[in-house]
């Protein structure tokens, strides 16, 4: 039958996309730990075709479009990062055809297999150097929060942040309706992608997908770590962390990066656990190698007590968003920052 040419075409397009990544990751970025990985990616492509009888469909060799579309998605690649990105992307669609075509076919257990080979190859992309985002590579990270913001909503002061040049934003906001949220989140990923900044919302993965946001930020009290990877794609993951066993647990999980806090008490968050105080943060930048984002309480009376034991990107909510003058608030911040040296 004629769909199974459809897969036969698309698990060759896959093999051959892995092999493109599995070559410029052994030779040119000479990382072992991701072309083993891509290696054996390739071989449960194929060996879970394995698993469905072969009836006569084989000449898809013969097909001459797929010629003409393999050599079309190699087309104008002007570096190694959009060859990387191209072959991701050809990997990644091709696995969707296979998985969409093989139900139809009623071969469900299958499909649901290489849904699984699609989320594993999300997270290879996610390591592979070259596509590897510096991500908390800054010093301040800013969070939004309209009922401390002096009444400017979300957007007034996201623009005021991105103008006093904070490169991570994340949407916060609890007491809005689901719309509402999506609205201003749209806005503010076109600002933040002019900014050339980076776009976190917090807790919602429907509304960071449909923005396409850089990243998703989670709690602990929120859906595990584990099933939003299943669902977020490419999205960064942040997840916060109140003390060792947590921090350790979200590495292990593979976690992005990590929220350290409450570094001090903090009326804004309502059920935050009690703040560790600097002890906390101390213990993360001695033993955890994820970027991690210090948090709570955290103002210009205390920033340099938070750079001394270790934060490098801190995070705040009311200090920056309740203050009269933004711009002046982040000067003052980032003078203290620097003094500390
Ligand atoms: N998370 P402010 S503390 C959102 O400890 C949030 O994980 C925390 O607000 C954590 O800067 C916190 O106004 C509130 O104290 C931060």
């Amino acid at each position: 039958m004629n769909l199974y040419r459809i897969v036969d075409v698309n698990v060759n397009r896959v093999s051959e996309g892995i092999r493109v990544l599995e070559d410029l990751a052994r030779f040119v970025y000479e990382v072992p730990t991701i072309t083993d990985d891509l290696r054996k990616l390739r071989h449960q492509v194929r060996k879970t075709m394995n698993r469905i009888p072969l009836t006569n469909y084989r000449d898809a060799a013969k097909d001459i479009g797929f010629e003409i579309s393999v050599n079309s998605s190699l087309d104008k690649k002007e570096s190694i990062s959009n060859l990387v990105e191209a072959n991701f992307k050809r990997v990644q669609e091709g696995i969707r055809s296979i998985e969409e075509t093989l139900k139809v076919l009623g071969h469900y257990e299958e499909s649901k297999i290489y849904e699984a080979l699609r989320f594993h190859s999300y997270e290879i992309e996610r390591r592979y150097p070259v596509l590897k985002k510096p991500i908390l590579d800054t010093d301040l990270y800013g969070i939004t929060g309209e009922e401390f913001s002096k009444g400017r909503d979300n957007i007034q002061v996201v623009t005021e942040m991105l103008k006093a040049d904070i490169k991570v934003i994340q949407y916060r906001e609890k007491d809005k309706s689901k719309r509402e949220k999506y609205l201003q989140c749209l806005e503010i990923r076109r600002l933040t992608r002019e900014a050339g900044a980076l776009f976190i919302v917090n807790d919602d993965l429907d509304l960071a997908l449909s923005v396409k946001a850089d990243g998703i930020h989670i709690g602990q009290e929120d859906v595990p770590i584990e099933e939003i990877r299943k669902y977020s794609g490419n999205l960064m993951v942040g997840l916060s962390t109140h003390n060792p066993q947590q921090a350790m647990e979200a590495v292990e999980k593979g976690a992005d990066y990590i929220g350290v806090g409450p570094v001090f008490p903090t009326q804004t968050k309502k059920d935050v656990v009690k703040s560790q105080g600097l002890a906390y943060l101390s213990w993360v930048a001695e033993n955890i190698n994820i970027p991690y984002v210090a948090i709570g309480g955290i103002n210009a009376a205390n920033i340099t007590s938070v750079k001394e034991k270790g934060g490098r990107c801190i995070a705040m909510i009311s200090e920056i968003v309740g203050a009269p003058s933004i711009k002046e608030k982040v000067k003052e911040l980032r003078n203290l920052l620097e003094e500390t040296g």
